[in-house]
């Protein structure tokens, strides 16, 4: 157990966005409605200058008078809507800060962060996003995409590592685009399970896009004043300190800054761009909001482009489709004529392997043996629905008696119940499938928690979650299968009726 009362068991618990405690890059001043100053950050004395008073009313603060009218304005937009993020430089104490305010039901937030480069360098950068966005629009797959999204935002930020992480089905992720220092193992093609980004983190990665930790050994600062009533809600400040679980999971890692930025598309968490320094690294707010620019025109592309390949998808399947009832139709053996399309079929319903029965013959396309092939055949329901879909070795009948090995993974389509005619896709098991990338027992390390919190010891907690699975087939690909089987049942009728009147 940590000293937060947060362990591996009860993560998704951790109330992230009421930390109660900011990152010490920065320092905070949280108002009522009213410009009442509620609380403040414990630093604020050190870093701002001042020394605050609670209830203290905004006008009376030392601060620079763009500053004063920012926060003005924001509290006079705070009741209905709340008013949006706006960032402005100021100078306290002789340092150069970004002072970033917003609001939300019950506080006005102003957050005054650290920066260390200065102006004309920072509008560099924004150039060079604009000219990154340009190019991001251009590419074809998501693959070429992400991989250019990670070069700009490596090129901009300078972070020594970042990846695109894509989430699947089950909300685990797989690295799947990375840009690295050369003296780096790459993590590119790993895969993590869905508890390394807990249930709450990922609803507030979908609501705040962009976060950063500066300094991963960093103390937190406390807030003071009149922090706990209500408890200041940090879900949109930057300066709000992470889950102390997350923390020890990047030293771990060996990484000593980290941001991540959201791919949001149709409203869900598709994915993110994930950042690590070695050495801390504070990067200024206008250079992190061109990265998050390049994050939503990055979900834009990717959902116009995932659009198009579903439209090709399901147009190559109509085309499987259409060849294949041609053949159908002219060839009296359906086996036959099934076997002579499996290939663009296998591809069409995305399986690793495929079985066609009928009236007790067995046809196997694929790396099945046809012992396994029978078995799975003869533990089919005689009747009942015509699409049949497992994923789970639990979900086998007597799972021990059917040696499916592998082949967990069934979507089966009745198309002739009256000749025991089926067309079986198979899946392998999940953790078959996956391509291991680089050298990953070289990165475990124990800490505090034990060895779970690792890539590596993420890699084991992932395949335990999955053992015994194959990947669901999706909505796009139960379409194609249900669309096929209509098809194929025109096509028995036919054939039926035929036959009917040969013996006539
Ligand atoms: C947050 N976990 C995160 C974040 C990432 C990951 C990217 C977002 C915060 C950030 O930008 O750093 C996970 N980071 C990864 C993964 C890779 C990576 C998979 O670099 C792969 C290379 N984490 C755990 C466990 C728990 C946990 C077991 O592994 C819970 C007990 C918690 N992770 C956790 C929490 C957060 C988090 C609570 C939210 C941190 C916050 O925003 O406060």
């Amino acid at each position: 157990m940590s000293s937060s009362g947060v362990d591996l068991a009860n993560c998704a618990d951790e109330p992230i966005h009421i930390p109660g405690l900011i990152q010490p890059h920065g320092a905070l001043l949280a108002f009522d409605h009213g410009g009442a100053l509620r609380s403040w950050s414990a630093n604020v004395p050190a870093l701002l200058g001042f020394a605050p008073m609670l209830n203290q009313d905004v006008a009376r603060l030392p601060l620079q008078a763009p500053v004063l009218a920012q926060l003005r304005e924001c509290i006079d937009d705070s009741g209905a809507e709340g008013c949006t993020r706006t960032a402005v430089e100021t100078t306290m104490a002789g340092q150069l800060f970004d002072c970033i305010v917003h609001s939300d039901a019950h506080r006005v937030i102003a957050e005054f962060e650290l920066r260390d480069i200065r102006t004309e360098t920072v509008a560099t950068f924004a150039l060079k996003a604009h000219t990154a966005i340009e190019r991001l629009k251009r590419q074809k797959t998501v693959g070429t995409l992400l991989q250019l999204a990670v070069e700009q935002v490596r090129a901009i930020t300078g972070f020594d590592r970042v990846m695109a992480y894509r989430f699947r089905h089950d909300d685990s992720g797989d690295v799947i685009g990375e840009a690295l220092d050369a003296s780096l193992q790459p993590f590119l093609g790993m895969r993590y399970p869905a508890s390394d980004i807990p249930a709450q983190a990922r609803r507030l990665y979908t609501i705040n896009t962009l976060r950063l930790i500066a300094d991963i050994g960093y103390t937190p600062v406390a807030l003071v004043g009149a922090p706990g009533d209500p408890p200041l809600d940090m879900s949109h400040a930057v300066l709000r300190s992470v889950s102390p679980i997350h923390v020890e999971y990047l030293q771990n890692m060996g990484v000593a800054a980290s941001m991540s930025v959201s791919i949001v598309v149709n409203g869900r968490l598709w994915g993110l761009l994930a950042c690590h320094h070695m050495t801390s690294l504070r990067v200024p707010y206008s250079i992190r909001m061109a990265c998050d620019v390049i994050a939503q025109v990055l979900a834009a592309t990717v959902q116009s482009l995932d659009a198009r390949q579903r439209a090709t998808m399901v147009e190559q399947a109509a085309d499987v489709r259409t060849h294949l009832i041609e053949t159908l139709l002219q060839e009296d053996d359906v086996l036959a004529a099934l076997a002579r399309h499996a290939a663009d079929l296998a591809a069409t319903l995305g399986a690793d392997a495929l079985v066609f029965a009928q009236q007790g013959r067995v046809l196997v396309h694929g790396e099945m043996a046809h012992e396994t092939a029978t078995a799975v055949v003869a533990s089919l329901p005689v009747d009942g629905e015509e699409v049949l879909q497992r994923c789970n070795r639990t979900e086998w009948p007597a799972a021990a008696h059917v040696p499916i090995g592998p082949w967990v993974g069934l979507l089966g389509l009745h198309f002739d119940p009256a000749s025991g005619g089926w067309l079986l896709a198979l899946r392998r098991e999940q953790i078959e499938t996956i391509r291991w990338a680089g050298k990953p027992e070289k990165l475990a390390v124990t800490g505090p928690l034990g060895h779970r919190l690792t890539p590596r010891g993420s890699f084991n907690e992932w395949v335990e979650s999955v053992t015994d699975s194959a990947e669901p087939w999706d909505a796009g690909r139960l379409l194609v299968a249900e669309q096929l089987l209509a098809e194929m049942h025109r096509a028995s009728m036919t054939r039926h009726a035929e036959m009917d009147r040969a013996r006539m």
